[in-house]
Parts: C-alpha cells; structure tokens; sequence
C-alpha cells in the first residue's frame, strides 16, 4: 500500500494499481520501474541524427571538467554538447507543433467539407463566432448563408498551414508591441508547415550548428502552434460543435457503471467523440444494448478528447493520462476508442488481461493487436454507431471480477475566455475590466497558467495539486488545460466552493461573488490558444501595460512528458510568459543552452523558462515572479493597502 501511495495521490489509482497486481497485469507504473530512465538522454547530451552516432556527450560527473576537455566532448561529426541539446529541443517543438497542427489541418478540412454539405452531422453551431472570424479574416458577409461564409473562412485558414511567405493571420490578434518585436526578432512565423519543415531541416545532420539560432527558430516554429495550428483548431472547434459554456460533470474512475456497456473515448479530436456523444443517446442504440443484458450505454472520456466533450456535452470523464490503462483493470470496460495522441501502446497488452477491446480508429494511429474501425466523416452518425455497436457486442464478454473505484468528484468546467468575459463582465457589458481591476486593487495577485501531463517518473497528480493550492492560497487565480485541469477535478478544486476552502481572502471573495472556483478549466492541450487570447484581453483591457510580458502571470507544468508540452512551454515564453517546469529539462546537460533559456530569453522575449521540480518551489518562483511584475507596472502598493471593507464589498458586486 505504501508503495502504490508513492505512485499516486489519486484513492483511484491507487485502489486500480493494487487490482492490477492481484490480476499479474502490468501497468505503466510498473514498466516506469523496470525501464529506467536514461540519465544522459534526459539531459538532452545524446545525438542519435545520423549513423555515425549516436553520440553521447555528457558532463563528467564528480571532477571539473578542463577547458580543453570540454573541447573535445563533442560528437563524432564535432557538433558541441551545446549544439547536440539545442537541436534535440527544436526537434521536440516541432514534433509538437505538427501533432497541434495535423489536429488543427483535420478540423479545418472537416470544417470545409461540413460547410459544403459533405459531412452530414456537423454543421455551424456558434453562428456569432463564425461572423467574428470572418470580419477578422475580411470575409463578407452580406446576406450570404452560413455555409458560404464558412466555406471562405475555412479556405483562408487551410492556406495558413501551407503558406510561404509573410505572416500567419492570427499573429494580428496579439498586442501591438508583442507583434512588432516577433517582427523586430525575425520570428514571426510564415506557414505553420515551413516552420516545422524549416526546423526538422535546420536540425538535420549539418545545417544549423549555432545553439542561440537553433533555439531561436524554435521559437518561431512554436509560435506557429500557439498563434496558428492549435489556435485555428480551437476557433473552428468552436464554431462547428459550439464555444464551451460552464458545465457541470463529474471525473475519475467512479463514472464508470457496472451495469451499463462502458465505453471510453481516449486521445484529442473531437470530431468522433461529437458523434458518439449523439449516437450513444440514440433508442435503436440503447436497445441494443440492453438486448446484450447490459442496462444502458455509459460513455465517459479520458485524456484531452475527455476535455472536448466535457465542455461541450458535460460528458463525464474517466481520468487522465496515467489512468488510461486503469481503467481496463477495473474490469468493466466494453472498448476503449482511440483517435491520436497520448495513447500508450500497453493499453493493448492490458487489455489482453482484461475483456476490453481497443478500437484504433483513425488511419494515422494504428497499434498492432487492437481493432481498427476506420471513422469515416463524411458517414460520421452510420460510422460512430458501427464502432458503438462493436463495443456493445463485447458486453457479454466480460469475465473476472469487476472492481470500479467508488471515487468521483463533481467539476464545473468550459471557460472559454469568452465565457470568462460574459461571466466577469456581464452579458451587457462583456468585458475583462472587472479581472483587471481586481488585480490591480490587488484582490488577485495574478494568473497562473498551469497545464500539461502526467509523468509516470513522478508522482501522479501530486505536483500538479501542492502547486496549484499554493497559487491559489496566495491569491494568485489559475486557469488550466489538459490533464493537469483533470488532477485538480479529482481533487475538488473545481467547484465554486472550492475558493472558501482553499483561496486566499481576496481571491475567495472575487470568485464568491461572481460565483466561479478558483481554478478554471479552459479545455484541452489545443486550447492553451484560449490562454494566450485571455492574456491579450487582459493587456486590451489596459492597466496592466501593454504587453503580454508586463502582466502579473506566469505559466507551468510540473507534470509534463510530451513534446507537445514543450512546444507550448515555448510559445508562451515567446510570448512573453515565465514558465516553470518539473519533472526534468530536456536541456540541463548544456549550461550555455539552459542558461540562453533560463536568463537571456527574458532579454529577447520578455518571457523564459524555468526548471523546477520541486512544486512549492515552483509556486514561489512563479510568485515572486507575479510581484516583480505587479512592481513594475506600480500596483505592489495597492495590494499591501487592500482592506475588505464594506464598500468594496459593494463595489465587487
Ligand atoms: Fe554524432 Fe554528429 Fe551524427 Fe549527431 S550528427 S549522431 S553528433 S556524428
Ligand atoms: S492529453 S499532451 S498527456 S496534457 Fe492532452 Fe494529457 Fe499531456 Fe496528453
């Protein structure tokens, strides 16, 4: 028991980790065991780019290390430790910015073929979110039908993924200062293709071998994820299955029934989640469930997919990514359906132990020994129910005991920064003002953008929890995405009452008034663009000077693994954004490298990064970051000052 505490914080987990041991199936944590991690790859010292490698670099532990030695510790090409880091990190963000970009490509084809009325099933939900995308791309709009609107907005933003020259469209909605120093900097990004293409180029054997220029095309390349692909997916995500609006749900294993057919639905787009939403409602397909003697169908998600159709459906969702297999283990689950991104390749081996068949259903993410069932969009409701109807027939499959954790939370989430203007401001007088004002009287000492994954080299959730709980103690309002939202779901930090139990006085108070938890769930891993976009909001609003970079805020992830998480880390440094992270740097076997990002960023950028893995000292550096940042724009004063007297009271109301 003590041993599964150290793996997880979550009662969940830990109750589905002992099941597994009973059962002999082996799970994540027990391969994050018995394959361990390499200590100079971690540090970003091995270059594996061409076959006179791979090259090991590392520093030589215990002595110091002569000038001239670490001369000669370099590849067999020569290439610098400086060099062979730099270059493993921009691979990394491109790696990301195309996983965010294929996402984001997907959708607008879809949006396309939905527009032309080749996709029945999806249509435009969010009609005044289509007309603000197209007056922001000059589309005209005149008495023209929806469809032709979209069909133009969806065109314009398909060429932005293969654009060669000038300026990504969307880098317009920044702050004016911000775009002119990306210009100033020469990384406003072009296509959101030619940057990824340029990056895997320049990082290929012999091309670019200056570690400042690597790491600086980097940046460009990250820009064109979080100012482009992932922007572009969330925008028309939102016009085609409607902008997330405050929902109530529940999350953890406990959403699970043992009596209904249990299907999870597991990955990041939400194209075939939408419909299996619908589909699971439909008579014909309950009925067939409870002809195979089950009671009903239960659909729940997990992962960043479990994130989509929660905001928009309040979907319940199952857990994040270290849970993925867990929920096999409980011994109730029909089928696991998977689209891209994040899935382990043991769900397979699980389930073998287990009942539950894994269905692949995209054809850029197959995994030997599952079932794939290809989703066809343009026959979304006839292909959702095929793959539906797979998972019913494996009801009367189940064997073995049945084991489903009595463990759930109840969350509120879909804070759009849409929502998050009606909700501060009112329908009438839509606006961030009263955010702005409330930190500027020092009620809010800041935002905290905290996001990312599970690590099963730490300890699940646990970081992600100490750190957020700090925040928000200390008054600082944080907004989150991905599975680090769903830790803090778990945990029951994000219902409203959550801010009398853990805020600070002044945070408690803004968020008892307006009625919202201290900590807001923005949506999935693609929806970090919702961050950047509130942050710009904040800066329009004025008060807090006129960049993303002057703001009290700062951003984390001290659970991450995935490259993705990288790529966001940098487009928000880009952006102007501290950001801490746990776990390990991909870069700390470089000094020069993890200096040019731990210090000289804040030169260029205004933004940079920061290692931290110890969660409570991250908290405090993002603090201390926060008042540094209330300093300089002169509003440290007000926040000593600030008394909750009756008429602020009045006034907050
Ligand atoms: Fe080694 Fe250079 Fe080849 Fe990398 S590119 S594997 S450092 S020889
Ligand atoms: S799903 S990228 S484990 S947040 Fe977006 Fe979670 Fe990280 Fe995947």
């Amino acid at each position: 028991m003590a041993e599964e505490t150290k793996k997880s914080i979550d009662p969940a987990t830990i109750q589905m980790l002992e099941k597994a041991a009973r059962d002999g199936c082996r799970v994540v944590f027990d391969r994050a065991e018995s394959t361990k991690a390499c200590p100079i790859g971690a540090e970003g010292n091995c270059c594996s780019i061409c076959a006179m490698g791979p090259c090991r670099v590392p520093v030589p532990k215990g002595r110091e290390e002569t000038p001239e030695q670490k001369k000669n510790r370099t590849g067999v090409c020569g290439a610098t430790a400086e060099t062979i880091a730099a270059r493993n990190f921009a691979r990394k963000i491109a790696a990301g910015a195309a996983a965010h970009g294929d996402h984001g490509r997907k959708v607008t084809d879809m949006f396309i073929a939905a527009a032309k009325g080749e996709a029945p099933g999806y249509e435009i939900k969010d009609e005044q979110k289509l007309l603000q995308l197209a007056l922001e791309l000059g589309v005209t709009i005149g008495d023209r039908s929806n469809n032709e609107i979209a069909l133009d907005v969806g065109e314009i933003l398909r060429a932005e993924f293969g654009k060669q020259e000038g300026e990504l469209l969307m880098l317009k909605r920044a702050p004016l200062k911000r775009q002119e120093l990306w210009r100033k900097l020469g990384i406003a990004p072009r296509g959101i293709d030619r940057e990824i293409v340029e990056t895997m180029h320049r990082t290929h054997m012999g091309v670019d071998q200056d570690y400042q220029d690597l790491l600086h095309i980097g940046s460009r390349c990250a820009l064109a994820d979080g100012w482009g692909g992932s922007m572009i997916a969330t925008e028309l995500q939102d016009v085609m299955f409607g902008t997330p609006t405050p929902t109530h749900s529940q999350i953890n294993l406990g959403v699970m029934d043992k009596d209904a057919v249990n299907v999870i639905i597991h990955g990041h787009e939400p194209a075939l989640a939408e419909m299996l939403a619908v589909v699971s409602q439909d008579p014909e397909m309950i009925e067939y469930a409870k002809s195979k003697g089950a009671s009903g169908i239960n659909l729940a998600g997990m992962c960043c997919t479990a994130n989509e159709v929660l905001m928009r459906h309040g979907l319940p969702i199952a857990g994040n990514f270290l849970q993925q297999e867990l929920a096999i283990v409980t011994g109730a689950l029909e089928a696991m359906i998977v689209d891209v991104q994040c899935i382990m390749q043991g769900i397979v081996d699980v389930a073998q132990c287990y009942h539950t068949k894994i269905i692949t259903t995209d054809a850029r993410a197959k995994i030997q020994g599952a079932t794939h069932i290809e989703f066809i969009e343009h026959d979304a409701i006839e292909s959702a129910k095929s793959i539906l109807r797979a998972a019913i027939d494996n009801f009367p499959n189940r064997s073995g005991e049945v084991l489903i954790p009595d463990v759930k939370a109840d969350l509120i989430a879909g804070f759009s920064h849409e929502t998050i203007n009606y909700l501060l401001g009112g329908m009438y007088r839509a606006s961030y003002r009263p955010l702005n004002d409330n930190i500027i009287n020092g009620r809010i000492r800041g935002v905290a953008g905290v996001v990312g994954c599970n690590n099963a080299r730490t300890t699940h959730d646990d970081a992600h929890l100490t750190m957020v709980k700090e925040l928000i103690k200390n008054d600082v309002l944080v907004i989150q995405t991905g599975c680090s939202a769903m830790a803090l779901a778990k945990a029951g930090l994000m219902v409203p009452e959550a801010a009398a139990l853990y805020a600070g006085p002044g945070l408690a108070e803004v968020c008892e008034t307006v009625g919202i938890p201290p900590v807001l769930h923005l949506g999935a891993c693609i929806d970090n663009s919702r961050i950047l976009m509130a942050a710009t909001a904040m800066v329009k609003e004025g008060g807090l000077g006129d960049d993303i970079s002057d703001l009290p805020a700062a951003g984390a992830a001290p659970e991450w693994m995935s490259e993705k998480a990288i790529t966001i880390g940098q487009y928000f440094v880009a952006s102007g954004v501290f950001t801490v992270f746990g776990v390990n740097f991909p870069t700390t076997g470089s000094k020069e490298v993890s200096d040019f990002l731990f210090k000289d960023m804040e030169d260029m950028y205004g933004g940079k990064w920061a290692f931290e893995p110890d969660p409570l000292e991250a908290a405090r550096l993002m603090i201390e970051h926060i008042d540094k940042k209330r300093k300089a724009l002169g509003i440290d004063k007000a926040r000593e000052r600030v008394l909750y007297d009756m008429a602020m009271r009045r006034e907050l109301e």
